[in-house]
């Protein structure tokens, strides 16, 4: 396929870890095989993930032709027990200069389900979305205007009503494109939909247009067939621009992407919407918030209680 990685060509472009320096550590979550540290670099904050890529045939065949030097543990008769350092191929990503939402999002702490009324969206979440700076959804406004992401993109239609665009989520390793590894974003082009409470039945040919888009995309380009992909938005999503997570099911989501009260069927949202236009307007949408954040607060602030 002729999706590439990302290039950059700003100064301040990085292309080592190199006066990175370790601060802490925010997350631990070794299911999903990711660390992250919080750095200093440059006199500001970065967000450092690592996770090693997967390990597999190639990378155990790769550290046995690597010839790696190995200290004896333990020998006892034949059976051999060593410590080695081998190479690890590493997916690295940073966020540099990082602010507190960059780092609270890492930083383990509190949830605790909220059953949001209409109300309660109206009086405290969209208090708190209209709070956020346009800047956090500049990457998203670059990938339309061609100007990050391009070599990646899979899909664009820059229809102010109708348009979207369909790319490589951050999370998916471009280095070794298999199915398993397919993690797609479908972000809509219309930036006044934030989530599904701005959807309508007016919405649906919309949605038909993008779930057909994305599986033809999944069939001709990254081989995989439509049962294999799950279509899904967040609610509460981190980025409120409209996007749709596009998953192949045998891929490990980190940090309870897929999990219930999160994760709401593209498939599910369109007949919900069939049944009933304002559905997504009317519903107590269950889901769910974490403590000491600034969402949290705006639930405070209208004097919401959350039970916690
Ligand atoms: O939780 P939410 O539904 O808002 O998820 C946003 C998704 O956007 C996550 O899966 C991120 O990995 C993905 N994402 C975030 N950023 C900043 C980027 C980016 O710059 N490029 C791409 N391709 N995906 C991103």
């Amino acid at each position: 396929m002729e999706v590439l990685a990302k290039k950059s060509s700003s100064d301040d472009a990085i292309s080592s870890l190199n006066g990175f320096e370790v601060r802490e550590v925010l997350a631990d979550t070794r299911e999903g095989k990711t660390m992250a540290l919080l750095c200093s670099y440059r006199g500001r904050d970065a967000v450092v993930v690592v996770s090693p890529k997967d390990w597999s045939e190639s990378s155990a065949r790769s550290c046995v032709a690597s010839g790696v030097t190995l200290g004896v543990d333990e020998q006892n008769a034949e059976y051999w027990q060593f410590s080695a350092c081998v190479p690890l191929a590493t997916k690295v990503s940073i966020v540099w200069p990082a602010t507190a939402f960059h780092i609270d999002k890492w930083r383990p702490g509190k949830w605790v389900c909220v059953r949001e009324t209409p109300l309660m969206y109206r009086e405290a979440t969209l208090k708190y979305v209209g709070s956020i700076p346009a800047s956090r959804n500049a990457w998203v406004q670059n990938i339309f205007d061609g100007l990050k992401e391009a070599d990646r993109v899979l899909f664009l239609d820059n229809n102010v009503e109708t348009g979207f665009v369909v790319v490589p989520d951050l999370k998916m390793d471009m280095s070794n494109v298999v199915p398993e590894s397919v993690y797609l974003q479908c972000i809509v082009r219309d930036s006044s939909l934030r989530s599904v409470r701005d959807l309508r039945a007016s919405h649906l040919p919309l949605l038909t247009r993008i779930r057909d888009t994305v599986l033809r995309i999944g069939r001709e380009k990254l081989n995989c067939k439509s049962s294999q992909l799950r279509m899904y938005f967040h609610y509460y999503p981190s980025f409120w621009w409209l996007h749709i997570h596009v998953v192949h099911t045998s891929f490990f989501v980190p940090g309870g992407g897929i999990n219930i009260g999160k994760a709401i069927l593209l498939e599910d949202v369109s007949q919900n919407l069939e049944l009933k236009s304002d559905y997504y307007a009317e519903a107590t949408l269950v889901t769910h918030v974490k403590l000491a954040t600034p969402h949290y607060e705006a639930f405070k602030k209208a004097n919401i209680d959350l039970d916690e």
